[in-house]
């Protein structure tokens, strides 16, 4: 008599020692089929080297994209945050800090492109998972890959301002970066064998993997090239010299009012009535000895100062321009200010989100921080914060307060 075999099941086999992967094969191998199969995705170019290097060129501008993101994040914080400030000098470092931010982003978009094209295929991969651990690494790759396309995404468009949503973008693009990173360090956690190997001197040594069509090569040199053409035209919206090839950045940096570009014109800040008044004033008040008011022909007539200083907006142009006004500082000895003061700068705009901003200490004694009167030797154009303005070394663009009508020490 012949006795039927039981087919074998997952747990005959682990308990005959397989791993969870080769004890799933054995019993439902003969299911995989369509993507599940093995010669599903016949490019070679799904392979350990490419993922390994588009990885390791992701994670530099990920890592740089982050840091950079957290300076300007500081940058912005309240004075009540005082450890965080920014110092004022030098006076070049945000405008690198940011542009490295917006520049490291958009190259991370093809970068990510084609490493989710090189690892798509594990989506389908049969068994999903081959041991525990790998489930945790599996799951941690949905806050990183969603993470990851939300913030280019979000990024991006911050840049054109172009806001398609409900949610307010800082808030969210900055908590979201703790997630991505989080997801990152886990991956690069359970990648850093793998990835040791993919990029050693042997592998790099390694014949190119069988088969036809582009060559590993081929593919690093085609990324490459789409990573410097992406950085080639929109970096120019901040390194000046490149402006010319900035054919895909929102912004040319010398285009504008006064070769200036601008974010917010008097019309759209509704202040347009308040500036053409003849009796603007400026108010310097709060902690002084003396509260001044100031017209602007006393203005003009105290003595000036020049300096050569950016606005460098967080949204990622920057442009240098030659300024001329009066120093921050002197203007707070006469009030008779404390050393240590501290200053909110009020515009007289009534409504919107950068109608004030706070200068720390070191800016408010800085130098070369100045409440300008004059751009590119010209009275300040009215969408450039005709009469006064503030302008100060190392500083985002949205803390460069226009229209201004009031100092206040604190
Ligand atoms: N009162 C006021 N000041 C402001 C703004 C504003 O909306 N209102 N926008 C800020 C932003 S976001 C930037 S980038 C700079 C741009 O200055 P510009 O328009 O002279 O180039 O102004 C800043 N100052
Ligand atoms: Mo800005």
């Amino acid at each position: 008599m012949v006795r039927p075999t039981r087919r074998r099941t997952v747990g005959d086999e682990l308990r005959a020692g397989r791993t969870l992967g080769d004890a799933m094969e054995a019993d439902f191998g003969h299911l995989a089929a369509g993507p599940f199969a093995d010669d599903a995705f016949p490019s070679r170019l799904h392979d350990e080297r490419v993922s390994a290097v588009l990885g390791l060129a992701l994670g530099i501008s990920f890592i740089a994209c982050f840091l950079t993101g957290l300076v300007s994040h500081f940058a912005q914080q309240p004075l009540s945050l005082g450890f965080l400030s920014m110092p004022a000098s030098p006076g070049w470092l945000y405008r690198v800090t940011q542009g490295v931010h917006v520049a490291s982003g958009i190259a991370a978009i093809p970068l990510l492109m084609v490493k989710l094209w090189s690892v798509f295929p594990k989506l389908f991969a049969f068994p999903a998972v081959e041991n525990k651990a790998q489930i945790v690494e599996r799951v941690s790759i949905v806050p990183l890959v969603a993470g990851s396309i939300f913030q280019l995404f979000s990024g991006l468009a911050n840049t054109a301002r172009w806001y398609p949503w409900e949610f307010n973008f800082t808030v969210t693009h900055y908590w979201t970066a703790y997630v991505v990173i989080g997801a990152l360090v886990a991956h690069i956690g359970a990648k850093v064998s793998i990835t040791r190997r993919a990029l050693s001197a042997e592998a790099r040594r390694a014949p190119e993997p069988p088969g036809t069509g582009l060559s590993r090569r081929g593919l690093f040199v085609a990324t490459g090239g789409a990573v410097a053409a992406v950085t080639l035209t929109t970096v120019g919206q901040t390194v000046r010299p490149l402006k010319d090839l900035a054919v895909l950045a929102p912004r040319r940096p010398d285009v504008g009012p006064q070769g200036v570009p601008v974010n917010k014109a008097a019309a759209g800040a509704r202040v347009t009535e308040l500036i053409a008044d003849p009796g603007y004033t400026l108010t310097i008040d709060g902690r002084v000895e003396r509260e001044l008011k100031l017209g602007l022909d006393e203005l003009r007539a105290l003595p000036q100062h020049e300096a050569d200083l950016a606005i460098t907006c967080v949204e990622g142009w920057s442009a240098g321009a030659h300024w001329r006004g009066l120093r921050v500082r002197d203007l707070l000895a006469m009030a008779g200010a404390p050393e240590d003061a501290e200053v909110v700068v009020h515009s007289i705009q009534q409504r919107g989100a950068y109608r004030s901003s706070e200068l720390n200490v070191p800016h408010a004694r800085h130098a070369d921080t100045l409440l300008a009167l004059e751009l590119n030797g010209e009275v300040l154009h009215v969408d450039h914060g005709y009469p006064i303005r503030l302008i100060a070394p190392n500083r985002p663009g949205v803390q460069q307060t226009k229209w201004v009508s009031r100092l206040e020490v604190i």
